[in-house]
């Protein structure tokens, strides 16, 4: 299947690319609603909808950044648990390709961020992840599963990243306690979003080093996206995602790239499919907007 080149601006040449959009259809262990592995094509379908031009940023997308749609990750969804290992290591050697430009990776389930992740660091050990999630994604393992959607940030973790999740409003008591006691875990969960969220803010701002951010679209407020897997209520306002993107735009870090994962296309509501793709195009707008200045002041 041919799919739709992000916002359908013309194809740019993967060497000319900034940055690069990469579909991962993967959708091997959900728990609740099925349906991820439609995602990536519905929000690139989706896309065309919106103008080119960012109000916010002014980033003129038939400009600049130079985007390069790749073809999507080879998945088979029938393989065995087994099997999701090796799909996890191939796909990593596959996007060890694309380090030294921003990639986005449209997912999914959440399961691919540790693929990304693996294949965009030889050595994760520092990288910090910003997870947007309404889930910790901590458990050791789910149903029995050592890899799965929701322990995909338990493995990262034991590969040496570290966490500042945001929005958290669903876990386990073991997945709880590690978020008390865990070391590189910092986790801001729903519930105290009001009152923290100055000190996040700052948080994300003052970020150094190496920095990765995932956005399970189940970490906005199911009145937003509804059309996922396993929603949840009270979560991000669409401002609040907004703040946290800004945030990480702007701080001093190395920001390497960003995920979109389990979102479900569905016709009812209609319209989630474009929210989905207004989220990547914000993105990659305040990322480019930032990157512009710095080469403005050079
Ligand atoms: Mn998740």
């Amino acid at each position: 299947m041919t799919l739709t080149n992000f916002l359908n601006l013309p194809s740019c040449s993967l060497d000319a690319a900034d940055v690069l959009i990469l579909p991962w259809p993967l959708e091997k262990t959900v728990s609740y609603g099925t349906g991820t592995q439609t995602g990536p094509a519905a929000i690139l379908a989706a896309s065309p909808q919106i103008e080119p031009f960012e109000e916010e940023t002014l980033v003129d997308f038939t400009k600049r950044p130079k985007i390069h749609t790749l073809d999507p990750i080879a998945v088979d969804n029938s393989m065995s648990d087994g099997q999701l290992p090796e799909h996890l290591a191939k796909a990593a050697r596959h996007i060890a390709q694309y380090r030294g430009r921003f990639l986005l990776t449209l997912g999914g389930e959440h399961l691919i961020t540790y693929g990304i992740v693996d294949g965009l660091f030889d050595d994760p050990v520092g990288v910090t992840i910003v997870q947007i999630d309404a889930h910790a994604d901590l458990a050791d393992t789910l149903g029995g599963r050592r890899w799965s959607h929701g322990t995909v940030m338990r493995r990262l973790w034991e590969r040496g990243c570290g966490f500042v999740q945001i929005g958290i409003r669903s876990v386990t008591r073991p997945e709880y306690e590690l978020t008390q006691s865990g070391p590189r875990i910092e986790t801001y969960f729903a519930h105290q979003l009001d009152l923290r969220w100055a000190e996040l803010m700052h948080r994300l701002q003052t970020l150094t080093g190496r920095v990765y951010l995932t956005i399970d679209v189940d970490g906005l407020d199911p009145s937003i996206i509804p059309s996922t897997g396993t929603p949840q209520p009270n979560g991000l306002s669409w401002r609040q995602t907004m703040e946290v993107i800004r945030a990480v735009a702007s701080a001093p870090c190395e920001w390497i790239g960003a995920d979109v994962v389990e979102f479900v296309a569905s016709p009812h509501p209609p319209g989630c499919d474009l929210t989905a793709a207004r989220l990547v195009m914000k993105v990659i707008a305040l990322r480019e907007a930032t990157a512009q200045r710095a080469a403005t002041d050079d």
